[in-house]
Order: structure tokens, then sequence, then C-alpha cells
């Protein structure tokens, strides 16, 4: 199953927690394929506070989804996440945005991720990282650019992957 991985974050030291973030979600349990988008800076949206950082990470592995999101909230509270108020700003944010062409609506998990198609900070890194991706109830991800125009967001142009740690040749 493949999926994607909303990262943000505007407290404390944003760039280094989305650093962090990729690593642990490279170390998984049966995580396979990880790829990021370029990083962004974008205005809070429906919240106050400073400016986030955000990116979109694939990833495929066969975790059930509720399994998956219970490691994203263990990684976010290894960065000292709290939650003081719906929206606060945020030391690390890990949103589950899409599992597959999985669609479920609970009180733990909503899929696709029920806000997704209205923000830019998280259509734009998608769309670069899967054009032409179809996301369920809603047509695919360029479809939905044009009506988040307006939100501010802009595509840092610099590398900030961690390396993957390094294979060694075995003689
Ligand atoms: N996350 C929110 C609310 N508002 N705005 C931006 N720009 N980026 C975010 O990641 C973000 C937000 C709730 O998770
Ligand atoms: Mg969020
Ligand atoms: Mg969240």
């Amino acid at each position: 199953m493949r999926g994607y991985i909303g990262l943000g974050a505007n407290l404390g030291e944003p760039l280094v927690a989305l650093r962090e973030a990729v690593q642990s979600l490279r170390g998984l349990d049966g995580a396979r394929g990880l790829r990021a988008s370029s990083l962004y800076r974008s205005a809070p949206v429906d919240a106050s506070g400073p400016d986030y950082l955000n990116a979109v990470v694939e990833l495929e592995g066969e975790w059930a989804p509720a399994a998956l999101l219970a490691q994203l909230h263990a990684i976010e509270r290894a960065h000292g996440r709290e939650r003081p108020w719906r929206n606060a700003p945020r030391t690390l944010d890990l949103d589950l945005l899409l599992w597959g062409q999985t669609c479920c609506d609970s009180p733990e998990l909503t899929l696709p991720h029920p806000r997704l198609h209205l923000r830019a900070f998280v259509l734009q890194p998608l769309a670069e990282l899967a054009p032409g991706l179809r996301i369920p109830g809603h047509g695919t991800v360029e479809s939905l650019l044009p009506a988040v125009q307006d939100q501010a967001i802009e595509r840092l142009d610099r590398a900030w992957l961690p390396p993957a740690a390094s294979t060694r040749a075995s003689f």
C-alpha cells in the first residue's frame, strides 16, 4: 500500500523537526520507498502563530491505517508535541492524508484527510510529488489547486532531506 503523510511545524526548530520526522518514517518497521516533496513555507491557515514549514512524504508499507496513525502520533510525541487547543502552533504535526484509495470516517481517523482539499500547504507538495494523483471523492490533485490559490505559500529552493543511511557493500 502507498500513502501520503503531511508534515508541518511552526514552533521550535521546524526544519530540524521535519528532517528528524523523515528519518523516523524511514525507520518504521516495514517502511519502503520513501520520497519527499520540496520544503514549503506557508502562512498559517485557520490558525495563528509563525509561518509553517510544510512538506509531504510518500511511503509504502503494509500497515493498517490505524496502526500507521499510532506510529505518527508516537513520532509527534517524541518531538514534544503538545495539544493545548485546536490548531495551536506545533513543534511537529504528522497527518495521514491518504492511504491507497482507503475511505474511512471514524472519530480517530478520516481518510482522505477531511481538510486536505482545502489546503495549499498540502495540495502543492502533493501535486509536486504525485502528479495526477486521484483523491477519492475529489478528483485529481491538480483540479483542487485553483480553489486554494489565494493561500500564501512558497516553495523553498533548497535541499532539505537528510541523506538515506549509506548501504555499505560487503565483500
Ligand atoms: N496546520 C494546521 C492548521 N494550519 N497552516 C499551515 N500553513 N500549515 C500547517 O501545517 C497547518 C496550518 C493544523 O494541523
Ligand atoms: Mg494538521
Ligand atoms: Mg495533525
